[in-house]
């Protein structure tokens, strides 16, 4: 009998499939681990009201019962967690990391979804900040989430990129990656490792049109499967930037509002395996 590795996510649904728990999961199949989740939130998007987001919370305690399920099984290999609704369910998820002695933590810090402008609920950032990313191997903040961790504000360019992981380094997160993706001015799309001593640039041409709902949730999935099975924290993270690429390149619109990566594009596009 073999035991595959178990990924688990601490994440919402987006029952269009692109973001979130769905996006999890199917990213920790494509890997070969044994995915697993516990629901946070689950997100509605309204297509007769221009796809306006509704959040609506699982109670803290809903989901302190499901991570006794998630860590009743074999050992968890790696986890990340993403769409938080509030601080009482941050708590309850960084105290079963300490009580189970849980490794390899992914903390995608999700503040806003992409085309929302609100964020998602303020004293959230500062939970995200002060209570998981100490706890992170990795922490995969997009620009607006690096920004508002690090104090910086807006990011234009790769500079402010380095030093807001050096800031979200001294919070304790032992490893940043940044995924600037297409947000920065430029052809390049632009991701930033930093491990304390060294930048690593991962830079890759912009993909257009991009379909790319759900990238970035895809992205710390593919981390989170790849230190499972191993690999470095900056191994996993160059991995999942292949992998995330040959997602937005198999996007697809979905509908009028919204355009996914489809998880399954690096074994449909790529002869080499994962
Ligand atoms: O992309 C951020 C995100 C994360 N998780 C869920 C989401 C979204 C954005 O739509 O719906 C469940």
């Amino acid at each position: 009998m073999t035991v595959p590795k178990i990924t688990l996510t601490i994440a919402g649904n987006d029952a269009s499939g692109g973001a979130g728990i769905a996006a999890d999961l199917k990213t920790f199949a494509e890997f070969g681990t044994y995915g697993i989740a516990a629901l946070t939130t689950i997100a509605t998007m309204d297509p007769d009201n221009n796809w306006r987001h509704g959040v609506t919370a699982i109670d803290a305690q809903v989901v302190a019962d499901q991570l006794k399920t998630a860590t009743a099984g074999p050992k968890i290999s790696a986890l990340k967690t993403g769409m938080l609704p509030n601080v009482a369910v941050i708590n309850v998820i960084a105290d079963s990391i300490k009580q189970n002695n849980l490794e390899n933590i992914v903390i995608d810090p999700v503040m806003v979804c992409k085309g929302e402008d609100e964020v998602l609920n303020p004293e959230n950032a500062d939970a995200l900040r002060d209570v998981l990313t100490p706890l992170a191997t990795v922490v995969t903040p997009n620009l607006f989430e690096a920004g508002q961790l690090s104090g910086l504000g807006i990011i234009h360019d790769l500079e402010t990129m380095k030093n807001a992981a050096k800031a979200i380094f001294d919070l304790g997160a032992k490893n940043v990656v940044i995924k600037g993706g297409k947000g920065l001015i430029g052809a390049k799309a632009i991701d930033l490792f930093y491990d304390g001593t060294e930048f690593t640039v991962l830079e890759t041409e912009k993909i257009e049109p991009a379909y790319n709902h759900g990238a970035g949730c895809t992205f710390a999935a593919a981390v989170t499967a790849g230190l499972a099975k191993g690999l470095s924290p900056k191994e996993a993270v160059v991995k999942a930037k292949d992998f995330v690429t040959e997602a937005i390149s198999s996007g697809f619109q979905y509908n009028q509002f919204v355009g996914p990566v489809f998880h399954s594009g690096y074994r449909l596009n790529r002869q080499d395996s994962i």
